[in-house]
């Protein structure tokens, strides 16, 4: 038997297991498996032990990202390969990867598949199981003696051509949550990578500037799934670039509004594209329910946008024309910023960046703000990642390593304590962070009461208005009593 299992990512607000689904509709029918979900588990290693020693499991597949996932399976998979030495391990999802050497090297991790599963995943099952080689399998590296053996990847299958998702594999009423966009939120995936290239981006190693997305009717019929038979009344969609193409988008927005779906829903895109899309397009996804979406602005300054070769036609200004194109169609730009970049003077890059913030707040106070600190990802042959390498950064060589607490936040990007962020700069954007967000609290925080927005906003006001944003220790006291929550889809 197979068992997938999905370490546990976030501490409420569970979502959907989408990669071991997507594993599992290839599965379904051929080979008996199982999916075993880390975040309702408060200790996995007895329950996954029980499973591998009753159920006779050969395979265990984990879905690993940076993070708090990473933290789990580094010493899950130790012990149950201590205690199993014959189960085989293998690693999917972002961290393998984006790292897959240091994953192979491990004694506890037997192979890595890289990037998208759902072709090459069976191949590899089918030759563990003695039908085919190993040798022929795509997207797989391991350990053969001393050398580490990557086999090319194989084309990316088109979403079109998957299977529906066992969604009978998981509890489903489990994940269904309440969250600023309704009170029964789903998750949901559409297509594969994205078109572009930015340096900072843990996407592009993986998809090499390749998107492929489901078309309109497949996507309004899975979702016609999640609202009628799962009563969802809001979609999250999980797309690294969600409106990638207007056509798809405008197509679904129209199918959904065909069929009289009334769900609200989120998706991430960027501001160029969006800024692009038609004013009868926005209206008709207004009208289709969608509420936010969450857009890689990265910054405001055009020589820094140039140095994350964020590509397109994206600049501060056309971010800050589609910041009002939002406005005008009522729909809120949740817009995400990454500070800290390798610059001349990071400092100064930095206070630009906070100037710009206030100048979007000023063209559309809805606006959301999320400020990421850059937190490398390994992409040879970006300038940005031989500034990174130059400046004597070097990543962990052993999984443990990356146990340590300066590395287990590292991909949190909040403090990724790189050599030319200073600690003060990482002071001065909290602080900046905390004042914005006491006077302008975020909407996704459905647990804020009014009179603690209020009280909020007053105690940030006159701080905001002054620029006053060193030691807001009072706002700090206050977000901690109200239990606040940072404008973000928690912890993505
Ligand atoms: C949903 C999600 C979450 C969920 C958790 C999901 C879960 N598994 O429980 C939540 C919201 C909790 C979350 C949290 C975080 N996330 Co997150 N998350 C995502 C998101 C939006 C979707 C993942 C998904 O379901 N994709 C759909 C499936 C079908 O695709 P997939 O995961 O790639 O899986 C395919 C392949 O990778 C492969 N595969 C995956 N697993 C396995 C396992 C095996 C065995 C095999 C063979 C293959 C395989 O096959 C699958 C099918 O093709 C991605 C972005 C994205 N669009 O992928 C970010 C993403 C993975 N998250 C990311 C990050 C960094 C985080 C955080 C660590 C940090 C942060 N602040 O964002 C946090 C940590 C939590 C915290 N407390 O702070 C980054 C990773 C970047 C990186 N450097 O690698 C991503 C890429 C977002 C981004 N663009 O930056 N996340
Ligand atoms: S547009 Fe967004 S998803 Fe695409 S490569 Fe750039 S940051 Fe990554």
């Amino acid at each position: 038997m197979i068992l997938l299992f999905n370490p546990r990512s976030c501490k409420a607000k569970y979502r959907l297991p989408n990669s071991l689904l997507s594993l599992g509709s290839v599965l379904e029918d051929k080979y008996e498996y199982e999916i075993v979900d880390g975040n309702f588990l408060n200790d996995p290693f007895p329950v996954l032990s029980h499973l591998i020693g009753e159920k006779h499991v050969d395979v265990l597949g984990v879905t690993v990202m940076p993070g708090p996932q990473l933290q789990q399976a580094i010493p899950l998979c130790k012990s149950l390969k201590e205690k199993f030495p014959h189960l085989t391990i293998v690693w999917g999802g972002y961290f393998p990867s984006n790292h897959t050497d240091v994953c192979v090297r491990s004694p506890f991790v037997d192979y890595v598949m890289r990037g998208q599963g759902e072709g090459a995943f069976p191949i590899f099952i089918n030759a563990l199981y003695g039908n085919g080689r190993i040798s022929d399998v795509p997207n797989l590296s391991y350990k053969s003696g001393e050398t580490i053996v990557h086999h090319d990847s194989m084309p990316l299958l088109h979403p079109n051509d998957l299977p529906p998702l066992p969604y009978h594999k998981v509890d489903i009423e489990k994940y269904i949550g309440g969250t600023c966009l309704g009170t029964r939120t789903l998750s949901y995936h559409s297509s594969y990578g994205c078109p572009f290239e930015c340096s900072f981006c843990a996407i592009v190693p993986i998809y090499k500037a390749r998107w492929l997305g489901r078309n309109a009717a497949a996507m309004a019929d899975d979702i016609e799934k999640l609202v009628l038979t799962y009563g969802a009344n809001a979609i999250e969609f999980h797309d690294n670039n969600f409106f990638t193409s207007e056509k798809r988008v405008a197509e679904f927005a129209e199918e959904v509004f065909r069929r009289n779906l009334r769900f609200s829903w989120w998706g991430e895109g960027r501001p160029d594209t969006l800024l692009k899309y038609s004013e009868e397009t926005f209206a008709l996804m207004k009208r289709a329910g969608l509420k936010m979406v969450f857009m890689g602005a990265e910054s405001g300054d055009d020589e820094r946008l140039s140095a994350m070769n964020k590509g397109g036609t994206q600049t501060g200004n056309t971010i800050a024309e589609v910041v009002e194109k939002f406005r005008r169609h009522g729909i809120v730009p949740e817009c995400s910023f990454v500070f800290g970049t390798p610059a001349p003077d990071v400092s100064a890059s930095i206070k630009k960046d906070i100037r710009f913030v206030r100048r979007l707040k000023e063209i559309n106070p809805a606006a959301e703000i999320i400020i990421y600190m850059y937190s490398p990802i390994p992409l040879d042959g970006s300038t940005l990642y031989q500034h990174v390498t130059q400046s004597g950064f070097r990543y962990p060589q052993t999984l443990e390593d990356w146990l340590k607490p300066e590395w287990a936040s590292f991909d949190l990007r909040r403090n990724p304590l790189t050599p030319w962020l200073v600690p003060r700069y990482i002071r001065r954007v909290k602080s900046f962070e905390k004042v914005l967000n006491a006077v302008f609290p975020t909407n996704s925080d459905i647990k804020l009461k009014t009179f603690q927005r209020v009280i909020l906003k007053i105690a940030g006001s006159w701080r905001y208005a002054l620029r006053a944003y060193k030691f807001p220790y009072e706002i700090q006291l206050l977000q901690r009593l109200f239990r606040y929550r940072q404008p973000e889809i928690e912890g993505m």
